[in-house]
């Protein structure tokens, strides 16, 4: 097609300003998972969205921040490279009015690129219009920002206007991925995701960081609609062994049936799923186990 634009783009931004949200509302499906708490996103995911005028890629980065194990060593240096890499960067921050330390780390980190960039302000939804400008007026003399755009990923406010604003920025060229293709997300790795998501929102703060799901079997079962899933929860003690599976096995239980739900929604089919939950002390610190797990795309 004549003058078709294409490009890639990334996000980066504080853990929880709303990165996988934004991705989600944008292809308009779940594919990156969310939840309250930080490093929720562990690898590259490519979200893919494509219009008449042309195709955006994005890649929806872990948080640039200091790592403290093998893993978010591995998370930091994805983000870093990420930056130098595509053709347009986007900054979500959410709207407070201090510039804090980790934002003057990202700040470090743009200035050693010369990708365009655009300060993007997630959860608009969240304060009065007119603060909107406090925010803007902080930021926008710290740096050469191409663009700056307020936004709610939640409700999906101004995203149209962003993908149309993007689009001006990219170069002409290929469509590199089918038009009806949004991620490039093999299905096991969403189905592992979705649970993982699940096992996040339920548990206490402390173990969900040391957790990671792993698809044993996913299959048709024979004559029917229905796809059989035997998962397993990995965690890195007893003690949060005991708190995954809870009393009498409850907590695992609805972990199990949230994730479900989700599932058949994301399969179209029924599913019957069993979860186990195994100990694998340390393995954020293994990069073999990093890279079996699926974490190290
Ligand atoms: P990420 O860590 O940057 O990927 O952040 P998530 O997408 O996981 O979102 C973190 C939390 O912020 C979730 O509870 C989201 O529902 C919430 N959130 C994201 N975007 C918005 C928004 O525009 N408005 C509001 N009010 N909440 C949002
Ligand atoms: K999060
Ligand atoms: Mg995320």
């Amino acid at each position: 097609m004549k003058n078709f634009k294409s490009g890639f783009v990334t996000l980066i931004g504080r853990p929880n300003v709303g990165k996988s949200t934004l991705m989600n509302q944008l292809i308009g499906q779940k594919i990156a998972i969310t939840s309250d708490k930080p490093q929720t996103t562990r690898n590259r995911i490519q979200t893919i969205v494509t219009r008449e005028e042309g195709q955006i890629v994005f890649i929806d980065t872990p948080g640039i921040h200091t790592p403290k194990h093998k893993l978010g060593e591995y998370m930091v240096s994805v983000a870093e490279k990420t930056l130098r890499e595509v053709d347009v960067v986007l900054w979500l921050i959410e709207p407070d009015k201090t510039i804090g330390k980790g934002d003057k780390y990202v700040l470090e980190q743009l200035k050693k690129t010369k990708t365009p960039v655009f300060l993007i302000i997630n959860k608009i939804d969240t304060l009065p219009k007119e603060e909107i400008f406090d925010v803007i007026n902080k930021y926008k003399d710290q740096y050469d920002f191409k663009e700056i755009i307020p936004i709610s990923a939640l409700r999906g406010e101004n995203t149209d206007d962003l993908i149309k604003i993007l689009l001006k920025y990219l170069p002409e060229g290929p469509q590199f991925f089918p038009e009806d293709m949004i991620t490039d997300q093999p299905e096991r790795h969403l189905v592992a995701e979705l649970i993982r998501e699940k096992a996040l929102r339920s548990l206490s703060q402390e173990i969900p960081h040391g957790i990671a799901v792993v698809i044993d079997k996913m299959k048709n079962r024979e004559n029917s609609d229905i796809i059989d899933i035997d998962a397993t929860i990995i965690c890195e003690k007893d003690s949060h062994k005991r708190i995954i599976i809870g009393k009498q096995g409850s907590m695992l239980k609805k972990i199990g049936s949230q994730a479900r739900g989700e599932i058949e929604g994301l399969l179209g089919t029924k599913v019957f799923m069993q979860l186990w939950v195994k100990i694998k002390k340390d393995w954020r610190d293994s990069d073999f186990l990093i890279k079996n797990f699926g974490y190290d795309q």
